[in-house]
């Protein structure tokens, strides 16, 4: 009997654990767009480091999941983004446009 509670007991755990095939967390970045490709729904991004995802900068690929965010996601545009580190893939969830690479910034008059 003490046995067969013990075996409930794991049944019961893993039933009712959250099923983690990944890191869904979202994780945020800032970067610079290199390229894009619409019909493979991925973009080349330089991003500096992304501390809450022990990743140091560098140049690399992402999935977007919605074609929508292409509108802010030309080459040369600095943008802030989301996104989730999955098994195979990282996908931008979100793109906040913030200035174009090597703007100068404005002065006031
Ligand atoms: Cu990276």
């Amino acid at each position: 009997m003490k046995k067969f509670s013990s075996i409930a007991a794991v049944i019961i755990m893993l039933a009712t654990s959250p099923i983690a095939f990944g890191d869904t967390t979202a994780h945020s970045g800032v970067g610079t767009v290199r390229s894009v490709d619409r019909t493979k729904g991925e973009v080349t991004l330089t991003h500096g480091q992304i501390s809450d995802h022990n990743m140091p900068g560098m140049t690399m690929d992402f999935k977007v999941k919605d074609k929508r965010l292409f509108d802010r996601l030309q080459p040369g545009k600095q943008v802030a983004f989301k996104f989730v580190a999955e098994r195979t893939r990282n996908t931008i969830t979100s793109v906040t446009a913030l200035a174009d690479e090597g703007a100068a910034p404005k002065l006031r008059k």
